[in-house]
């Protein structure tokens, strides 16, 4: 099979910082007929045989037939897995965990509709765009106290160890689940919740609660999801899921995070995407239910701006849900209909105020028909004055003197600044809504959770999901990159130190003697540092140009490139004086600065803001007064001004610290990993990219993870296997105990101590040295073979 896809065998990149990361070549034991795979392009590996060996090259005969010849050292070429070894359930047992290997692998076991494949600590998950059946009840029944290994890789192998460790060692775990956009990991989260509700235990009085927590998904996705290019119904916001056990192991409580949802979509679609569900499945009530109609005001979807700025896109009906699914889930979590309209309400409102028209006079200024039925239906269900509102969004309000210590003057606003001021109360208004959202449904459960037990929650344990957006690297990165990829180098932190860790366990277990210098591998943390630094990182120099009067996307970028053009994990990028690279674990990345510092900002006028707080309803006004200083943070760039003091919190600054206490309480936790992977890019169902898939290996951070494990002494070999296979290459030893048999090898074969480490059951060895012992044993056993052959000969 060929990793990789059609075309000619081309020139490898000269990446260097690629090179860096693939593992040390090992062709000293090839020889001609060696099956391998040679890599033709940065993402591409393509099968082939060694034909002959001289002492410089190596010639590889592909299988599309071309004869290619390769130096020998070089890291194009890997050894092939012996072809019985491919579809193995557990990657850390084949002879080369490298990339080609990996990677066909998977895709083998794919191809048998083997989705899950585990590669140590960690379960690797292929969406396979289809009902394989994996999930019913049967299946989930029989993951059930049974140990992670013993059973074909699944995710409910994932919940059953976690739950078992939960049971067993009273401590906290926690299931992290990342991977590209499509790759399933929504889907495995909710299938790894519905095996705790199935496996926790059943109370009369958690029955309840259990349909609560599974039942919060449909009304989170219908207003937290959308279609997208890559996903019918995709996340646009992480969460972290906490999922409460009493002390009889039943579900007691949950809790739920959001992490920043995509909010640009409420005003604004890339061609071929929509808006999130809600507003599809509130116009498809039109002409069923006259709430929608009247009270409402609305029509039919095509009729709204905010929902078709990408184009008239369907999506099939299971992807984005119904009403019908989301009002009866919002009734099984204990939101009574009362208050679902007033969510209705602002999700229509926010509709109309999409329609409002804004032109302009012949002075440039902005005009609003004062008469506007979008305005009156907006502000009827907000509860304002229309004509506040028009008003508010036509003229702004300035402060003269120095930090506006003078009078008040108002100054008219292009039709372009009353848009883009409509436009940032439009995403304000669902940002606070779903935030409120989120937190009703928390308060719904902590409403059972104290219900059921009034007592303290000290006896109880918690299994936590992160369902969160994997790293990111378009052609043309922004703002919404850097903070995804920043929470993804933060995660990989933690994945590094817990492989890190296990490898210690590993040592130890086996009593060998071991020091950090034995680990020769690069941590992120100066990655980490150069992002959140705190007084000089990159988000604190950006809130720094937030909030100077003359800041802007370009002086960051000057400022950026000063202070860290010494940075080993940022450089300039050059012709281009608004971007700049930087090196993140899974690969480098080009970040555009444009429109950085008002993404950070996202700014609401003061007089719309005043106009929610002040003049809505009371839950419009509850809306914007528990979330104002998220939009008090950005008013005209002034942190401190005169008579009130205003909070300063930018996105930057929020993320961080949400992500500060996310990361507190995963490191609490006993950790399981699930990392996801798309396999095409056409959602379909037997499709295989491989460079697709390959890209996804490497910013899943799994190569990473292999490299961190191997990077002690990676080979491990059981004493009496050690002793089977090498004996060859010593002299006979008459020692009874495999481990002094063992270490007397060793000392035979003058392998010095840097190299080796001989454990209670194990041999360790570094790679270097245990690729030189095969290729002795490789060329011992030629010799014997021909030595045979013309024996052999002579008898006949
Ligand atoms: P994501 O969460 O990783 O994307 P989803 O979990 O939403 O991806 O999966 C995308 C789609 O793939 C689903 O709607 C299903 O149609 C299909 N799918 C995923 N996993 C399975 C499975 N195990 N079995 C069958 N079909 C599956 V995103 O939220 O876009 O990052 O932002
Ligand atoms: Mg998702």
């Amino acid at each position: 099979m060929e990793v990789g896809s059609n075309g000619a065998v081309g020139e490898i990149s000269n990446d260097i910082s690629q090179k860096k990361r693939t593992s040390s070549y090992k062709d000293n034991r090839l020889l001609v007929t060696s099956r391998i795979w040679l890599k033709v392009s940065d993402l591409r590996w393509v099968a082939g045989t060694v034909e002959s060996v001289d002492e410089k090259n190596l010639t590889i005969r592909t299988e599309d037939g071309m004869l290619v010849s390769v130096p020998r050292g070089s890291n194009r070429i890997s050894q092939r897995t012996p072809p019985g070894m491919v579809a193995i359930d557990d990657l850390t047992a084949l002879p080369d965990l490298d990339e080609p290997n990996m990677l066909d692998s998977l895709c083998q076991r794919y191809l048998q509709h083997k989705i899950y494949t585990r590669t140590g600590p960690i379960l690797v998950g292929m969406n396979p765009w289809q009902d394989l059946r994996l999930y019913a009840p049967e299946v989930l029944h029989s993951y059930r106290k049974q140990q992670m290994n013993s059973m074909p890789p699944h995710v409910f192998a994932v919940s059953e160890t976690a739950f078992a460790n939960l049971q067993a060692e009273r401590k906290d775990q926690t299931i992290l689940v990342s991977g590209d956009s499509g790759s399933g990991k929504t889907e495995s989260t909710k299938f790894m919740m519905q095996y705790l509700a199935a496996v926790a235990n059943h109370t009369q009085k958690t029955a309840n609660i259990e349909q609560r927590v599974l039942q919060c998904n449909p009304v989170l996705e219908a207003f937290g999801n959308a279609k997208t290019l890559r996903n019918d119904n995709s996340s646009r916001f992480g969460k972290y899921i906490d999922i409460n056990f009493d002390s009889s192991f039943a579900i007691s409580g949950a809790k739920i995070d959001t992490y920043l949802l995509e909010k640009s979509r409420v005003v604004s679609q890339q061609p071929g995407e929509r808006n999130f569900h809600i507003f599809y499945q509130l116009c498809s009530q039109v002409g069923k239910d006259a709430y929608f109609s009247n009270i409402l005001a609305l029509r039919p979807a095509e009729d709204f701006n905010y929902l078709y700025q990408g184009a008239h896109v369907t999506v099939s009906y299971k992807a984005a849900n119904s009403f019908e699914n989301t009002v009866e889930a919002f009734m099984a979590i204990g939101i009574p209909q009362n208050e679902q309209e007033e969510i209705f309400k602002v999700i229509g409102a926010v509709m109309h105020m999409g329609n409002i028209k804004i032109s302009s006079d012949k002075d440039g200024n902005s005009v609003i028909d004062p008469n506007s039925t979008d305005a009156i239906n907006c502000t009827r269900l907000l509860g304002c004055s229309h004509h506040d509102l028009i008003n508010a969004l036509m003229q702004r309000q300035i402060q003269a003197g120095i930090l506006g210590s003078g009078d008040n003057y108002l100054v008219a606003q292009t039709c372009q600044q009353a848009m883009d001021a409509r436009d940032a109360l439009a995403r304000a208004l669902y940002e606070h809504m779903f935030s409120a959202l989120v937190q009703r449904i928390n308060v719904s459960f902590g409403m059972v959770n104290n219900e059921l037990n009034g007592t303290s929650q000290k006896n109880h344990k918690i299994i936590s999901i992160l369902d969160i957006f994997g790293f990111e690297h378009f052609k043309t990165n922004y703002f919404e990159q850097m903070c995804i990829n920043y929470a993804n180098e933060k995660l990989q932190g933690h994945f590094n130190e817990y492989n890190f860790s296990l490898e210690v366990i590993e040592y130890q277990r086996e009593q060998i003697d071991w020091s950090y210098s034995d680990f020769k591998f690069e941590t992120n943390t100066k990655c980490i540092e150069l992002i959140e630094g705190k007084r000089n990182g990159l988000f604190a120099l950006l809130d720094e140009q937030c909030i100077m009067p003359n800041g802007s996307d370009s002086t960051f970028c000057t400022k950026i490139q000063q202070e860290f053009a010494s940075h080993p994990h940022f450089s300039v990028v050059k012709m281009s004086s608004s971007q700049f690279q930087i090196k993140h674990y899974a690969a480098d990345v080009i970040y555009d600065a444009n429109g950085f510092c008002f993404k950070n900002k996202d700014p609401v006028q003061p007089a719309l803001v005043s106009l929610m707080c002040n003049q809505t309803s009371p839950f419009v006004k509850e809306l914007f007064k528990r979330f104002v200083h998220n939009d008090l943070s950005s008013i005209a760039g002034s942190p401190t001004r005169g008579r009130s003091t205003i909070i300063f919190e930018s996105v930057t600054m929020q993320f961080k610290r949400q992500l500060g206490d996310l990361m507190a309480r995963i490191n609490a936790a006993q950790p399981h990993f699930v990392r996801c992977i798309n396999p095409n890019s056409q959602k379909m169902p037997k499709l295989i990219e491989p460079e697709m898939i390959l890209d996804q290996l490497r910013c899943s951070g799994l190569m990473e993870a292999v490299r961190v494990s191997r990077a002690g002494f990676p080979v491990r070999i059981l004493h009496e296997d050690f002793i089977y296979r090498y004996s060859i290459l010593v002299q006979p030893i008459n020692i009874s105990e495999d481990r002094l048999n063992v270490i007397e090898m060793i000392r035979q074969m003058k392998i010095s101590i840097e190299n080796f480490r001989v454990g209670l059951t194990k041999v360790f060895l570094r790679r270097a040295v245990h690729e030189r012992m095969e290729e002795d044993r490789s060329r011992l056993l030629v010799r014997e073979a021909s030595t045979i052959q013309r024996v052999c000969r002579g008898h006949m």
